[in-house]
């Protein structure tokens, strides 16, 4: 067993791996970017290292950082958690090429396989898994696609080689429209996932989402957990997930759990994975695999009782798994609920950070709160809008959203908006609770008025700017057994020292780069409206043009952060008079996007 793990990753699921990790008396190191040195799982490590400033692509996704981090720590494995670096083939291979250091998860290479999506499909299909009629390897010709219109009729998705998550596919609904979207497609992919390689499947109208957890150890044995339903998605974002599924029967459910298997059996894989798959009219299809562990494993957990991320570590370790197929068993429902800093109400906006005035979470049976935050601390937002996730578990599913809504009810949080207003809602929506939702539902069925009758009714203010304590750094120098140290103290609350220059805000961090970290070239003219972009991320497209006259509530730029689509819209009416960026920039949190007079 190691002696030490580097978790390279930041909030709930970094204290979620820690967890695991003392379970196991395995000793835990943090790594933290500027924005998190007073985070939760910070605090909780048994030592922690700094890998570089706010900007993700500058710490927590600088490959040479982390490595240097866990060589300073002497840390003998590496668990990447999801998201950042956790399925970056690159990122795991140089793991692997470090002596004395473990990566925690599938290798590199199946990452590569299973990554590539016409690979993928082709090996499941081999395993006799059912794929969702299309190619299995990439098409160039419009011909092409016109051919399987008239073999397999129309929608078409055309989706991207590299693509995954809510990014990559395009439809097309008749002949018409084919020349245009497989250029469109293929564009995308190169814009987005330096790869034009398309694909084709048969589009599914209305299908469920449903995904079954794998865990593989290094001798051979693969076992799956049961399937998790994460229909429930708003633009391609997860915001509740449940097991086992209302969609599925019992013959369903050994089906897709046994192609699961092996389909991953046959990519030689190892560690924890999930196997996605479609669902329409009785027939599951393969979709695609997530090479890591996923927010949602926690379900699992609930409705097995088997520890996923301590296995992670074990078989990481070169441990057997210590339980059959025939030992998983199914015990009563389990839903999952992102505990989101984003108004419903507003489009899922992400809230801004703020102080946490009052943090009080739920307890009691069947409750679980993973978070990385106590009351009183600043929330982060400039990674991902998620702050904590409350799992539930009840004896069936009736039981859990009875519980569900009773833990919702004594959530309390004070200083952030959050999206528990929404998740109450959908415990009393008909849809939802009769399990009939499929992943169109909150894209094009939902009332937008129960939104905000549910945020009136349960929602709870913003803080105005926080009253941010003053942070007041001095260097000092100590002498312990003779040896003189050069020491950094931050001091919260202490009068703040006259400074030659300012340049600070509030918040005793410098503020944001003003456009010159990649973002807008363009220098800023004018004394109009600067519109500035309220995260780090990838400008998707500029929905104006100069000149142009806009109304409060338009639509200025959509920005894609945190794996969603963020529309910045005009706070109130006015004329563009200078746009500061282009389609496909990546901008800081605090450029500028666009001037209104
Ligand atoms: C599909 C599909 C229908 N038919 N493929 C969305 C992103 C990527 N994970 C695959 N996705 C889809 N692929 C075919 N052939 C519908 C979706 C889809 C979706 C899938 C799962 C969960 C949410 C979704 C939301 C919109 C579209």
């Amino acid at each position: 067993m190691f002696r030490k793990v580097l978790v390279a990753n930041r909030g709930e699921i970094a204290v979620r791996v820690m967890r695991a990790c003392e379970e196991l008396n395995v000793g835990t190191v943090a790594i933290y970017s500027e924005a998190d040195s007073e985070s939760g799982h910070v605090r909780y490590a048994d030592e922690a290292y700094n890998v570089g400033p706010a900007r993700a692509a500058d710490s927590y996704l600088d490959h040479e950082a982390v490595l240097e981090a866990a060589r300073k720590a002497d840390a003998d494995a590496i668990h990447p958690g999801y998201g950042f670096l956790a399925e970056n083939a690159a990122f795991a291979a140089k793991v692997e090429a470090e002596d004395g250091i473990t990566w925690i998860g599938p290798s590199s290479e199946s990452m590569e396989t299973l990554g590539e999506k016409t690979k993928a499909r082709r090996v499941m299909a081999d395993a006799d898994v059912p794929i969702v009629p299309g190619t299995t390897d990439p098409v160039t010709d419009p011909d092409e696609v016109r051919a399987f219109g008239d073999e397999h009729g129309y929608p078409i998705a055309i989706k991207a080689e590299g693509g995954g998550g809510g990014r990559g596919m395009k439809v097309v609904e008749d002949e018409s429209e084919v020349a245009d979207q497989l250029e469109s497609a293929r564009r995308e992919g190169e814009a987005y996932f330096d790869n034009d390689s398309v694909y084709l499947e048969r589009y599914l109208e209305a299908p469920r989402h449903i995904e079954v957890q794998i865990i593989a150890d290094q001798q051979g044995n693969v076992r799956h957990l049961g399937e998790r339903d994460c229909s429930l998605q708003r633009r391609h974002q997860k915001v509740i997930e449940e097991g086992p599924s209302p969609a599925l029967d019992d013959d369903m459910r050994e089906r897709i759990g046994e192609a699961a298997r092996r389909g991953v059996k046959a990519s030689d894989y190892v560690n924890a994975g999930t196997v996605e798959f479609l669902v329409e009219g009785g027939e599951f299809y393969f979709l695609e695999v997530n090479t890591r562990i996923q927010v949602e494993h926690c379900v699992t957990e609930e409705i097995t009782g088997i520890d996923i991320v301590k296995w992670q570590i074990r078989v990481a370790a070169g441990e057997e798994l210590g339980f059959s197929q025939d030992d998983v068993e199914i015990d009563g429902h389990a839903m999952e609920f992102r505990i989101n800093a984003e108004n419903a109400a507003k489009e899922f906006q992400p809230a801004p950070g703020g102080k946490l005035t009052t943090y009080d979470p739920p307890g009691g049976v069947g409750v679980r709160l993973d978070d990385a935050l106590r009351q009183g601390d600043t929330i982060v937002t400039d990674y991902d809008s998620m702050i904590a996730k409350l799992i539930v578990h009840g004896e069936d599913r009736d039981e859990c959203i009875a519980r569900s809504l009773r833990a919702l009810r004594e959530y309390d949080i004070e200083g952030v908006t959050t999206i528990v207003p929404f998740h109450r809602l959908m415990l009393t929506d008909e849809t939802f609770v009769a399990g009939e939702h499929t992943t169109k539902y909150l894209d094009e069925e939902l009332d937008r008025s129960r939104l905000e009758e549910a945020q009136e009714q349960w929602g709870t203010e913003e803080t105005a700017s926080g009253d941010d304590e003053e942070v007041v750094e001095r260097e000092f120098t100590v002498e312990v057994n003779g040896k003189r140290f050069e020491v950094n103290l931050e001091e919260r609350g202490a009068a703040t020292l006259p400074t030659a220059s300012g340049g600070e805000g509030s918040s005793g961090r410098p503020e944001p780069a003003g456009g010159d970290s990649g973002g807008s070239e363009a220098a800023i003219e004018g004394d109009g409206e600067r519109v500035a972009a309220e995260m780090q991320g990838t400008i998707l497209s500029v929905e104006v043009e100069e000149g142009e006259e806009v109304a409060a509530g338009d639509v200025l730029v959509v920005l894609e952060a945190m794996k969603m689509e963020n529309d910045i819209v005009a706070s109130r009416g006015g004329t563009v008079t200078q746009i500061a960026v282009s389609e496909g920039e990546s901008v800081d949190m605090g450029d500028p996007l666009v001037v209104l007079e």
